[in-house]
C-alpha cells in the first residue's frame, strides 16, 4: 500500500468512526429523558443523598441489590426538574403487614397516593392547574412480599415554574406511631418520559 493510500485509508476511517459516533450520540439522546432521576435510588450507598426520619438500613430484605430501607416514618429526596412533560415515577415496597398498607408517596406540593387496605388512591393537590393531570399505571407483585407501584403525570411548565422546578419523592408512614406497620422501600424511580412545551 502507498503512503497515498494510506492516507486515504486512514482519512476514510476516521470519517466512518466520527460518523459512528455521531450517530451514536444522536440515537443515544432520547434516553437520556428515560434516566433515573433519583440519586441512590436503591439505597446502595447508605442513605447517601436521603433524608431520613426513623429509618434503618436492611440486607435480609431487598427489591434489588444489597440493600432496602425500613421506614417507620419518613425517606425523602429532593430532586430537580428541568423540563415540563410527561414523568413516571414509583418505587419498590414490601409491607410487612397485609392488613396494615398505610402508606404515602409523593412529589411535594404536587401529588399524594396513598394505600388503604391494599388499594392506592391519588389526590391531586391544590397545586395542580390546567395541564396537570396524574393516574396510577400499575401496582405489580414483584415476588417474595414485594410490589412494583407506578405512576404517570404531566407537569405544565406554569406548575413546574410555581415549585421552582424542585420538588421531592417521598415515602411516608403518617400512621405508624398509631400501630400501622413499618415497610420495607427499594428501587425509587423519577424519568422523564416525554417533553411538552406548554
Ligand atoms: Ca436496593
Amino acid at each position: 500500500m502507498s503512503k497515498r493510500e494510506t492516507v486515504i485509508s486512514v482519512v476514510i476511517l476516521v470519517v466512518i468512526v466520527t460518523a459512528y459516533f455521531v450517530y451514536y450520540i444522536i440515537s443515544q439522546t432520547p434516553n437520556q429523558q428515560t434516566h433515573n432521576l433519583v440519586s441512590n435510588p436503591g439505597f446502595e450507598e447508605g442513605f447517601k443523598d436521603w433524608t431520613s426520619s426513623y429509618c434503618s438500613l436492611s440486607t435480609t430484605e431487598k427489591s434489588s441489590g444489597k440493600y432496602s430501607v425500613l421506614i417507620e416514618d419518613t425517606i425523602s429526596q429532593t430532586l430537580i426538574l428541568n423540563f415540563s412533560g410527561t414523568y413516571r415515577m414509583g418505587l419498590s415496597y414490601k409491607p410487612l403487614s397485609i392488613d396494615e398498607p398505610v402508606f404515602m408517596f409523593g412529589y411535594s406540593y404536587f401529588l399524594f397516593l396513598r394505600n388503604l387496605n391494599g388499594t392506592w388512591r391519588l389526590w391531586e393537590t391544590s397545586w395542580f392547574e390546567y395541564g396537570d393531570s396524574a393516574r396510577i399505571i400499575s401496582d405489580v407483585d414483584i415476588g417474595n412480599g414485594w410490589r412494583k407501584l407506578t405512576v404517570e403525570f404531566n407537569i405544565s411548565a406554569y406548575t413546574l415554574g410555581r415549585i421552582g422546578n424542585k420538588g421531592s419523592i417521598t415515602a411516608y408512614l403518617p400512621n405508624a406511631v398509631n400501630g400501622y406497620g413499618p415497610q420495607y422501600v427499594d428501587d425509587f424511580f423519577l424519568e422523564l418520559v416525554s417533553v411538552s412545551t406548554s
